[in-house]
């Protein structure tokens, strides 16, 4: 059978480091010779969701939009790799009930992974790559995730990472052996 089509669904802080783990595992992916495609700000806050700000209910519908692609990615038998905060539990729970909901009809299953990309905020803060937490702190930004907004850590991820802890490359592996180890890949 040919290549089967998921999702991994990073969760964390901004500056939790997300995206630097998504894009080194997409790397790798390609180079193995799967297909994969990263969805992530650049790409969706500045297009299909330009219409959104960071307001509960904004971030609540980024989300679904978002959880839809991926299940459209995943369905064509891509790797989908998300890189959100996506701070609210409910809405992970709506992606992920969404890849399920895609066997009713008695199609494959398509996997949904949620890697938490958990560091402690004071890390993220130390970090702050582009000054947002600063300025959040300044109040110069409201609805900061973990600073003014809320930040719900999931409960039962499939995979954790410590990126304050492992490097890029040890992340990337942790997240391989999963995949392998449940016949993903
Ligand atoms: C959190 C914000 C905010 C607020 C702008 N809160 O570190 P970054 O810059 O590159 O990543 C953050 C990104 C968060 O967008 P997401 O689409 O991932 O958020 S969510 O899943 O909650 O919808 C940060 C920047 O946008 N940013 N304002 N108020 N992050």
């Amino acid at each position: 059978r040919g290549q089967r089509g998921f999702t991994i669904w990073f969760t964390g802080l901004s500056a939790s480091g997300k995206s630097t783990v998504a894009t080194a595992l997409e790397q790798h992916l390609l180079h193995i010779g799967l297909a994969a495609y990263r969805l992530d700000g650049d790409n969706v806050r500045f297009g299909l969701n330009k219409d959104l700000g960071f307001s509960e209910k904004d971030r609540n519908e980024n989300i679904r939009r978002i959880a839809e692609v991926a299940k459209l990615f995943a369905d064509s038998s891509t790797i989908a790799l998300t890189s959100f905060i996506s701070p609210y539990r409910a809405d992970r729970q709506i992606a992920r009930d969404l890849h399920a909901k895609a066997s009713e009809n008695g199609d494959d299953v398509l996997p949904f992974i949620e890697v938490f990309v958990d560091i402690p905020l004071e890390e993220a803060e130390k970090r702050d790559p582009k000054g947002l937490y600063k300025k959040a702190r300044a109040g110069e930004i409201k609805d900061f995730t973990g600073i003014s907004a809320p930040y719900e850590a999931p409960e039962s991820p499939e995979i954790t990472i410590r990126t304050d802890q492992l490097s890029v490359e040890e992340c990337v592996r942790k997240i391989v052996d999963y995949m392998a180890e449940n016949g993903l890949i």
